[in-house]
């Protein structure tokens, strides 16, 4: 499919990397981009072939937020009664496979919350996080005053929120935001070593990993638990569980088939 504000490809046939496509905007993340991104991430949910999902930028933004010259003139009626802006953004928490953000340079407001989420952030050492729409008069308005406490706690979440500041890379890993941070040069090659290794496993497995994870955000510690043990207990119906274990036990590479 042809897009105007992303691009797609596929690496190795098995990952597939969405580029946030509008330079000179910083990316600013208009209602037609997030149309296209969320037509891209159901196209790669539903390619067989493909294992896990990669979004990124440029080497100076992730993604600098929504777009606010689209945004100014805006009514309450136009946002709550149309849902202009949010309409689009919900997309991606129906994506079953494993979604990555791969971010160098700005990751801010909409765009620190469209890192936020996906399943997990790897950082080049040149990423700026932040939530700044206090400066606009407005607050984050896709998940960020949620995720970003659940990511960072509540005192971190408060100082971002309520000052608008940034913080760098090195300050986002130790609080717990991204992943781990690598080198601006080597962001692609690691997180596609990182997509490329979670594709090679079975697909079953995998998809009940982050349901699992994700549902420690939801609900209760004991209703969690019980979720988990349920996906553990029916890993254990699949082809893949038998393989994997006997790989083990005979010393030898494990072939998943996702069965
Ligand atoms: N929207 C639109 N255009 C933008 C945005 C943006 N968020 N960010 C940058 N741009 C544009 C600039 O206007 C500029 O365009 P032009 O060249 O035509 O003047 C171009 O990108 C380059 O930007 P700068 O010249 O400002 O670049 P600097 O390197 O000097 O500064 C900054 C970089 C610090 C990132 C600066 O651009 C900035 O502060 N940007 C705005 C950041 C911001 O406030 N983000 C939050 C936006 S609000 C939001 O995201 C709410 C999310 C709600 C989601 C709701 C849906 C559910």
């Amino acid at each position: 499919m042809a897009y105007e504000f992303i691009t797609t490809r596929t690496e190795g046939e098995k990952v597939g990397i969405i580029t946030l496509n509008r330079p000179k905007q910083l990316n600013a993340l208009s209602p037609q981009l997030m149309v296209e991104l969320g037509q891209a991430l159901k196209a790669f949910d539903a390619d067989a072939a493909i294992g896990c999902i990669v979004i990124t930028g440029n080497e100076k933004a992730f993604a600098a937020g929504a777009d606010i010259g689209a945004m100014a003139t805006y009514t309450f009626a136009d946002v709550y009664g149309d849902d202009y802006i949010t309409r689009d953004w919900e997309t991606i928490r129906s994506i079953r496979k494993p979604v990555i953000a791969a971010v160098s340079g700005f990751a801010l407001g909409g765009g620190c919350e469209l890192a936020m989420m996906c399943d997990f952030i790897i950082a080049a050492d040149n990423a700026k996080f932040g939530q700044p729409e206090i400066k606009l008069g407005i607050i984050p308005g896709a998940g960020g005053t949620q995720r970003l406490p659940r990511a960072v706690g509540k005192a971190k979440a408060m100082d971002l929120a309520l000052t608008g500041r940034m913080m760098d890379a090195t300050e986002a890993e130790r609080a717990g935001l991204v992943s781990r941070i690598v080198p601006l040069d080597k962001l692609m090659e690691e997180t596609l070593a990182a997509a490329l290794m979670i594709s090679g496993y079975g697909r079953m497995a995998v998809m009940a990993a982050k349901e699992s994870v994700n549902k420690a955000f939801e609900g209760t510690l004991a209703d969690g638990v019980m979720f988990e043990r349920r996906l553990f207990h029916a890993l254990f119906a699949t082809a893949d569980q038998k393989e994997g274990m006997d790989a083990f036990v005979n010393k030898r590479a494990a072939v998943f088939k996702n069965q």
